[in-house]
Formats: structure tokens, C-alpha cells, sequence
């Protein structure tokens, strides 16, 4: 068992998905992360199935409880500004990964993501690091569940090149349901307590064939269209890497397990997330859910805003040089708003301070890269935007979010193939929206259905006749 501060013990093996128990808030919970070098230690070796068949009937009396005490509060009230303004604001789901504090930033299972990175084993690291017998085991089952089949293979091959990346993702993760164990179990009629073991089978198969669904979708579009195989030794990160053609970069590892990690989970409210729990909700296979998701992460006020940030960049650079002042740079910012665009990678919903995911992004930059151009160009940019969107007036939040930094470190390694960056947040993403598909059907969550109002009965409701 694991908590804020405490050590890791024993030898558990635990795949994708981690399963941390705070003894603080007497919670047990998964925490989504990345890289099969991710193993827990603890005292009793079990898988992470045999784990969540232990903490589920917990969680499940858990919530009997908090409901039956507190069912009937109120969460907040529901005005008719949040019903014309994209729900924003209003408290309706249940989201057991992740909750994002508008000042922090994302915690996952009540931890930051430095302290994350504290608490979870390294690849390569000593002392709570997994043994490499671990280590293999979990490649060994990724390995096992990640090849394709050949018609999905055949599909993401007759593809045009022109056809964005993300399309060809989510057309590929829909056709992957021809083998969902859930579905199938649904037609024979398995009984609902039985739901999320069937889910998790199928999670834990997506999540292992994503590098080669994105690997292929890469091969195709800008390389030769040969996909190296992964190698069953080494962890997710590494053969997603590898299969993209830069494992020999230590560095590009590292950034991609952290890129991985910190894109998986934002909370429930959000886009890609909300869309998977909401079709998951129609009892719709994660196969169906995820590619749903994915076809959200492709908008670019959501993940596709990676890919526009570094568009926008490449467009300032031509527009008014590689090291331009100060001023050309506020200047440019002020057209872009003037013309009527947003600044890509500022702003957010939820957070009110610069997203510690841009933090986090920085701080590799400024150990791996400080010298770069590209990265002297978003530091710029950093300095400046805030105070132009303060000054403009109509975004409540200046700061930088994820999407702000992602790209430029991909640039710097030789990624350059900015239309495939959404695809990389989405294959993270996987991995919290996934995990917390497991929990819906196993807390037995009903099928989302909020109820609608038109304007005619919001006056009938509210204006004197
Ligand atoms: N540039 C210009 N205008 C912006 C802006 C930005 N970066 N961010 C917000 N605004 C504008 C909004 O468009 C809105 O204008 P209108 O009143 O004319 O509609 C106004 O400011 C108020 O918006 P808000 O309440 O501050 O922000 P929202 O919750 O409506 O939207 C967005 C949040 C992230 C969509 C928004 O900030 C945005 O468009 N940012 C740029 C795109 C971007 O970076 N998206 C990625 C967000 C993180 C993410 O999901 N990653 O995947």
C-alpha cells in the first residue's frame, strides 16, 4: 500500500493503471500513469485485476454511504447563464482519477504531479524501483495483448496521407471493437456485477494496442510505413518510441513517459473525458467510448490545440523573424486577437494559473534544450500573452495551459509533424478515461441523461406575463 510519503513494499506486480490506498483519506484508489517500469511494491504480489477485485465492493459501500448520508446536499445552484454557457461551472459528475483545482492545477488521487513524480518508481531508478522480473512480467502482458489485427492494419494502410492523423486514430480504435470482450459478454447476456471485468479486459487490450495504431498511423503518414516490432522487455513508453523511430534517444524517452503521464487524466468535465464516460454511459464498449472521446480531442479549443500552437508559432516566425522584440511579439498576439482568433495554449475552463503541466514541460526544457530557439520563443511568448489577454479583457484565465508547451519539445528531437501531436495526447489520455470506464460500470454508474430546456420555457419560467 502505498500513501503521500510512504514507501513502497513487496513486489505486486500492477500494470497501467496503479492502485494507490491514502491512508489519510481512508480512500483506495487507481492513479493512471504511464510506462510498464510504473510497478508498485507491495507486500503480497497480485495482479492489478485481482487488486480492483478487492478494492471495488469497498469503493461500492463507500459510495452507499456518502450517498446515503449526503445524497440529498446540494452541490451548488444551476443558473441559466451555465445552461446557455456550456454547463461551465456546474458540479455534476463524479470523477474518481483526477480533480483539477483552479489554482494547483491537476491532482491525481489527491497527489500533484511533482509529487507524482516523487512517489512513482523511475525506469532505471534504485531503491523503489521495480525488480526487472516485474518489469518483464508487465511488458510481457502489454506484449501479449498489443498486436493488431490484420484487417485494422489493412484499414489504418488504405488511409490517405491526407486524412489528419486523429481520424485515422479514431477510425482504427472503432474498428478494434470487433474484438471487444464487452460487447460480446453483453450479447450473451452477463449479468451487470459482472461489467466491469469485461471492461477492464478490453481497457487493458486498448491501451496495449495504441502504440501500434499510432505507431502505424505515423509509419504511414510520414515514414516508410514499416513498423518495428515492440520489444516484450521494455516498457510502454519506450516501444511507443520505438515504434515512432526515436528509441535510441534516451532523451525523447524521457520526455515521451513524460508527456504520457501528464496527459492522461484532467478531471471528468472536460471533452475527451466526459465523451467517454458519457457513450460509456449507454453501456457502450470502451472501444466505442474511446474513439467518441478521440474524435473530441481532435477540436482545437481541446487537444488539437498542441497541433495550433506550434502552426501559430511557425506563422509569428515567418511574420516577424526568429528573435523578434518584445514589442513585434505583443503586437502580433494583439492581431491575432483582433482578427477574431483565440491565442492557442492560453486559457482554460477550470485553471486560474499557469496549468503545472506547462510547469512541468518548462523545467524539462530548461534542462534538456535551454538554448533552443523554439523554446526562447514560447519562454517569450510566456512573458507577454498574459498580460495582453488581461489587458483585452475577456479571458478569465491569461495563463499558459499544456498545449502551450507540448509541441516545441517535440520539434527540438525531430517530431516535426505537428498534425500527429494530437494523437500522442490522445494515446495518454487513454489511460485515465479508461481506468475511470472500469470504475463507471463497476460502481454501477446509470447512464447520463441531464435534462434540456428550451429558451421559450426559460421565459415562460422567469418572465412575468
Ligand atoms: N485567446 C483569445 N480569446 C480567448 C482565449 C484565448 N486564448 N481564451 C478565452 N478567450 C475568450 C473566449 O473565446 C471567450 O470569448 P467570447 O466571450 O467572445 O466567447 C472569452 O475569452 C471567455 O472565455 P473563458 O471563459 O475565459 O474560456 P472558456 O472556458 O470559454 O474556454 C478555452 C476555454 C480553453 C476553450 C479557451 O481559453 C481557448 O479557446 N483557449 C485557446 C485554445 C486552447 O488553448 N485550448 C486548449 C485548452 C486546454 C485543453 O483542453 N487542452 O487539451
Amino acid at each position: 500500500m502505498v500513501g503521500r510519503g510512504a514507501r513502497y513494499q513487496g513486489g505486486r506486480k500492477v500494470s497501467l493503471t496503479a492502485v494507490i490506498y491514502k491512508p489519510a483519506l481512508k480512500q483506495v484508489s487507481p492513479i493512471s500513469f504511464t510506462g510498464t517500469s510504473r510497478l508498485l511494491h507491495v507486500s503480497k504480489p497480485k495482479t492489478l485485476k485481482e487488486r480492483l477485485q478487492e478494492l471495488i465492493p469497498e469503493k461500492q459501500d463507500e459510495i452507499k454511504r456518502v450517498k446515503k448520508e449526503h445524497g440529498a446536499k446540494s452541490l451548488g445552484n444551476v443558473t441559466v447563464d451555465m445552461a446557455y454557457g456550456g454547463m461551465r461551472g456546474i458540479k455534476g459528475l463524479i470523477w474518481e482519477g483526477s480533480v483539477l483545482d483552479p489554482d494547483e492545477g491537476i491532482e491525481f488521487r489527491g497527489y500533484t504531479i511533482n509529487e507524482c513524480r516523487e512517489i512513482l518508481p523511475k525506469a532505471d531508478a534504485t531503491g523503489e524501483v521495480p525488480s526487472k522480473e516485474q518489469v518483464r512480467a508487465l511488458s510481457a502482458e502489454l506484449a501479449a495483448r498489443s498486436a493488431i489485427p490484420s484487417f485494422v492494419e489493412d484499414l489504418i494502410d488504405r488511409c490517405p496521407n491526407t486524412l489528419h492523423p486523429m481520424s485515422q486514430f479514431s477510425l482504427a480504435v472503432t474498428a478494434l471493437q470487433h474484438d471487444s470482450n464487452f460487447a460480446k459478454a453483453y450479447q450473451t447476456g452477463v449479468n451487470k456485477s459482472e461489467y466491469w471485468l469485461y471492461m477492464y479486459e478490453d481497457a487493458m487490450d486498448l491501451i496495449s494496442k495504441l502504440p501500434n495504431v499510432a505507431g502505424r498511423i505515423y509509419r504511414n503518414v510520414y515514414k516508410d510505413g514499416k513498423v518495428p516490432p515492440i520489444e516484450p522487455d521494455k516498457d510502454y513508453s519506450y516501444n511507443f518510441a520505438k515504434i515512432l523511430g526515436y528509441a535510441d534517444n534516451k532523451d525523447f524517452v524521457e520526455l515521451l513517459r513524460l508527456y504520457l503521464t501528464i496527459h492522461s487524466d484532467h478531471e471528468g468535465g472536460n471533452v475527451s473525458a466526459h465523451t467517454t464516460r458519457l457513450v460509456g454511459s449507454a453501456l457502450s464498449d470502451p472501444f466505442l467510448a474511446f474513439s467518441a472521446s478521440l474524435n473530441g480531442l481532435a477540436g482545437p479549443l481541446h487537444g488539437l490545440a498542441n497541433q495550433e500552437v506550434v502552426r501559430w508559432i511557425f506563422q509569428m516566425k515567418d511574420a516577424i523573424g526568429e528573435s523578434p522584440s518584445d514589442e513585434t511579439v505583443k503586437e502580433y498576439v494583439w492581431n491575432t486577437l483582433k482578427s477574431g482568433k483565440v491565442v492557442p495554449g492560453y486559457g482554460h475552463a477550470v485553471l486560474r494559473k499557469t496549468d503545472p503541466r506547462y510547469a512541468a514541460q518548462r523545467e524539462f526544457a530548461l534542462k534538456h534544450l535551454p538554448n533552443d530557439p523554439l523554446f526562447k520563443l514560447v519562454s517569450q511568448l510566456y512573458n507577454i500573452v498574459p498580460g495582453v489577454l488581461l489587458e483585452h479583457g475577456k479571458t478569465k484565465n491569461p495563463w499558459p495551459n499544456v498545449d502551450a508547451h507540448s509541441g516545441i519539445l517535440l520539434q527540438y528531437f525531430g517530431l516535426v509533424e505537428q498534425n500527429y501531436y494530437t494523437v500522442l495526447f490522445g494515446v495518454s489520455r487513454s489511460l485515465g478515461v479508461l481506468s475511470q470506464l472500469i470504475w463507471d460500470r463497476a460502481l454501477g454508474f446509470p447512464i447520463e441523461r441531464p435534462k434540456s430546456y428550451s429558451t421559450e420555457l426559460i421565459k415562460k419560467m422567469f418572465e412575468e406575463h
